[in-house]
């Protein structure tokens, strides 16, 4: 049992989430409806990355992406069913995708929220059978129901998400999500077609010993961030980088340990994406107790001037964060 939940591990994510909503009488269910469309997605993704390599499904779909990167056929299939997803519900009135230069109207005028999506995040490892994953942000529109989000409605900082998650495609597949009260995970089990609560209330160690980074762009990190690589090493932490933001995350997560991906000379502002890859993350590490920061200040304070703008990224257990960005200090 979940003491602080009241519900039993095995609790189906669909009762979990309509548990949820009866502790806030006024709800109208929209939101946990929300939660639902994405949930039956990533049912769907999910279907179609276990099949890729029966189908014609992996390799390059032959156009790149808003940010010149070369498009997955998985990517753009990702991309079309949560969409489709999102658009069916009813709920989400705009989605700022990773695959979609412009900010996508749903037609849902009534609806109330705003989605930030990577659909299919980790591509380079899509087609070699390695964990991969989706990420999720909803934010509350500003303006008023009746006509499409705007731009002031796609571009809130962090601070309010009102819900954020991921899906992991790994050796199983899991959806953690939080809605600011905790984080909580549940793995999906193929033969009943459902999401069962697996990981009730997840906390991340306070430190650990894993660090996960590219260090192939190691000649051009930062001053602080090679210090603290090196400390790293004089203290034989493990290193641990799959390449899937996602899968990284989620070991560090349960593990302790901490992820970077700072700027490079290749990728001055880092690589990863404010909107649905940091922020998201952010907000479930600083659920579970950890920390999200981009060296300096926290990432869910930053205010986005653009969609798909990037920013460094140092996540993970609070007290690795502290300590590399104690590095990063003596730079300045
Ligand atoms: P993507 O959204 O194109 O998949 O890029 C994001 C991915 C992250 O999942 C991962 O941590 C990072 O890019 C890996 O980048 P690199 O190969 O530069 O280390
Ligand atoms: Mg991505």
């Amino acid at each position: 049992m979940n003491e602080k939940l009241g519900l039993p591990v095995g609790t189906t994510l669909d009762r979990f989430i309509m548990r949820k909503q009866e502790d806030f009488p006024f709800a109208t269910g929209e939101l946990s409806q929300l939660l639902r469309d994405i949930a039956l997605a990533a049912k769907i993704v999910n279907r179609e990355i276990n099949r890729a390599g029966l189908l014609d499904v992996t390799g390059a779909y032959g156009q790149q992406n808003v940010q010149g990167e070369d498009q997955q056929k998985l990517d753009v299939i990702a991309n079309i069913r949560f969409i489709r997803a999102l658009r069916n519900g009813g709920e989400v009135c705009s989605i700022i995708s990773e695959e979609e230069d412009e900010v996508i109207q749903t037609g849902n005028t009534r609806g109330k929220y705003i989605v930030a999506i990577d659909p299919l995040d980790g591509s380079s490892n899509i087609d070699v059978n390695v964990s991969i994953g989706t990420i999720f942000s909803i934010y509350r529109r500003i303006s008023d129901q009746g006509g499409d989000g705007t731009m002031e409605d796609c571009l809130q900082s962090g601070t309010r998400q009102v819900a954020a998650g991921y899906v992991i495609y790994g050796s199983s597949t899991m959806l953690v999500y939080t809605t600011g009260a905790g984080v909580n995970g549940f793995t999906y089990d193929p033969t009943l077609g459902e999401f069962f609560l697996s990981h009730p209330n997840m906390c991340t160690p306070k430190t650990g010993k894993i660090y996960s980074i590219n260090e192939g762009t190691y000649n051009s990190f930062p001053e602080g961030v090679k210090q603290y690589v090196q400390y790293c090493k004089e203290n034989e932490y493990s290193a641990r980088y799959i390449g899937s933001l996602v899968g990284d995350f989620h070991r560090n997560l349960i593990k302790g340990g901490i992820y970077i991906y700072p700027a490079t000379a290749k990728a001055p502002n880092g690589k990863l994406r404010l909107m649905y890859e940091c922020n998201a993350l952010a907000f479930i590490a600083e659920q579970a107790g950890g920390k999200a920061t981009n060296g300096s200040q926290r990432i869910m304070e930053l205010v986005p001037t653009e969609l798909h703008e990037r920013c460094p990224l140092f996540i993970g257990s609070p007290e690795m964060v502290d300590k590399a960005e104690e590095f990063l200090k003596v730079e300045l």
